[in-house]
């Protein structure tokens, strides 16, 4: 007796267990756009995004420590080479926003731009 109620709670726990990595897998499926950084340019150096739809940039740098700076959007984010960093935005406006390397790179660093058109 004692057996058969133990067997329906492990089956239930295993449940749960099995669905857990589906939950991440649906947390995964916020689109990435990865951005490389380099001197003297960011590639791509524009990106359209909807508005309202939530979207993960990636950021990675093929050389030197660079940044991305767009405070229309409210981003400042360091990039490094050795470590690519993430970050998630859901633009709740539409236009065009500005960006720009944030950190000095080198003798062209003042054209590191960059621009996120947000559309309706
Ligand atoms: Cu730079």
């Amino acid at each position: 007796m004692k057996l058969n109620r133990t067997i329906p709670t492990v089956l239930i726990l295993l449940g749960l267990v099995i669905q857990m990595p589906s939950t991440s897998q649906a947390q995964d499926k916020t689109h990435i756009i990865e951005i490389h950084a380099h001197r003297y340019a960011f590639s791509p150096a524009e990106i359209t995004l909807k508005k309202g739809e939530t979207v993960k940039l990636r950021l990675l740098s093929d050389d030197v420590a660079h940044s991305l700076l767009i405070p229309g959007l409210q981003i400042n984010q360091s990039i490094t080479k050795a470590h690519p960093t993430e970050v998630v935005i859901t633009p709740t406006i539409s236009g065009d926003f500005s960006g720009k390397c944030g950190r000095f790179c080198g003798s062209s660093h003042g054209s590191m731009v960059f621009t996120i058109h947000v559309k309706d």
